[in-house]
């Protein structure tokens, strides 16, 4: 027999045997029998030498030819097998199981509480600004009425970096900076942040958020400021939420007040589930949330504005605000990364 004929025989053969295989792993050991390395038609091809030199690639694009269809027929044979175990997988599919849920991530809750801070004073007309957190002696303190002497300056425990620079301590550096940028009244900026302090404990972390608010205008007064906080406050905690001006001390505000809010917990009773002491505000019914003040004009004059000017500012914590909003008693919580915790807030 030729071996041209040979080569016929083996690829009719093999065609046979495919159309009769009764599973994938059949069609897999007919591959190697025949198309492998060692294979039938290996071996006819290693009997090329045999043939006088003019019919040799003839035989050669023959068996090529062959090789390329029985490969064709095999992968076809093997889709077939795949799609009948695939269909009768799907006939066991049970609709009524419960499905596996992808994990879902969320928003951090400091992130959320500063998103709706933003949202809620942009709503205002106040308009975001930004500014670096590495700041200028200028702009964190001199500017702000601390000159390099004031006892005030020992409040905040400063990072220093050096070369006059230092970590900011708080996010009023940047109502100096949107004064400075503006020029002139009128101005009404919200400066939402990180800061940092060298502070640790429960209630206090090196770096923490702020968020800021500045309005320079004719005739800002207290009972603007009192107004603005009151929505501010109500949004974030709901309507019964009563507001009281403390008198305080920053060197930027003249006059300055803390604000307190009654307590969230036990709504300004000090008490809470029949017992004496509310533990959230300790026994008080109020809570302190954030420092404010109208803007000295000490201030005014440092960035070039008429000390004539009127204004008011205000500066809160973040955490504190998220450690009331969500019931959280330990701010460390918000730093250790714990999906336990984090996952609490996804929506
Ligand atoms: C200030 O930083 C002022 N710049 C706020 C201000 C702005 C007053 C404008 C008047 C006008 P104070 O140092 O009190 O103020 O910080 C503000 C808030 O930051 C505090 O009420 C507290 O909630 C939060 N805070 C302070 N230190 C830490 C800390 N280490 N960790 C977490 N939160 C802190």
């Amino acid at each position: 027999m030729t071996l041209i004929a040979e080569l016929e025989r083996a690829a009719a053969g093999f065609t046979a045997a495919l159309a009769g295989a009764a599973s994938a792993a059949e069609v897999e050991s007919l591959r190697n029998a025949v198309l492998g390395r060692k294979g039938e038609l290996a071996a006819l091809m290693s009997r090329l030498p045999e043939l006088p030199a003019d019919e040799r690639p003839a035989f050669g694009k023959a068996a090529n030819a062959a090789k390329e269809r029985l490969n064709r027929l095999l992968e076809e044979r093997l889709a077939a097998f795949k799609a009948q175990v695939d269909g009768a997988s799907l006939s066991r599919f049970d609709p009524s199981m419960p499905g596996r849920m992808p994990e879902r991530g969320s928003l951090h809750p400091v992130t959320l509480v500063m998103e709706e801070l933003c949202r809620i004073l942009n709503n205002l007309g106040f308009e975001t600004v930004d500014g670096p957190e590495a700041e200028t002696d200028f702009h964190n303190f001199e500017a702000l009425n601390f000159p390099a002497d004031h006892p005030a300056r020992d409040m905040q425990d400063t990072l220093f970096l050096g070369d006059g620079l230092l970590m900011r301590t708080h996010t009023s550096p940047m109502q100096v900076r949107a004064m400075l940028e503006r020029k002139k009244p009128p101005v009404a900026v919200i400066a939402p942040g990180k800061v940092y302090r060298r502070d640790y404990d429960l209630t206090h972390s090196p770096m923490f958020h702020q968020v800021e608010g500045l309005l320079v205008d004719d005739g800002v007064n207290l009972a603007h400021l009192r107004g603005v906080l009151t929505h501010l406050l109500r949004e974030l905690f709901g309507p019964d939420v009563a507001l009281y001006f403390r008198p305080s001390f920053f060197p930027f505000t003249e006059p300055s007040v803390e604000v307190d809010m009654s307590c969230v917990i036990c709504r300004g009773s000090g008490r809470k589930g029949g017992e004496d002491g509310c533990r959230v505000c300790k026994g008080t019914g109020r809570l302190e949330i954030l420092g404010a003040g109208m803007v000295d004009p000490a201030v005014f004059a440092a960035v070039g504005f008429d000390p004539s000017c009127t204004g008011f500012a205000f500066g809160l914590g973040v955490e504190r605000v998220a450690m009331l909003k969500y019931g959280i008693d330990d701010l460390r919580l918000f730093f250790e990364n714990d999906l336990r915790f984090l996952g609490r807030f996804v929506k």
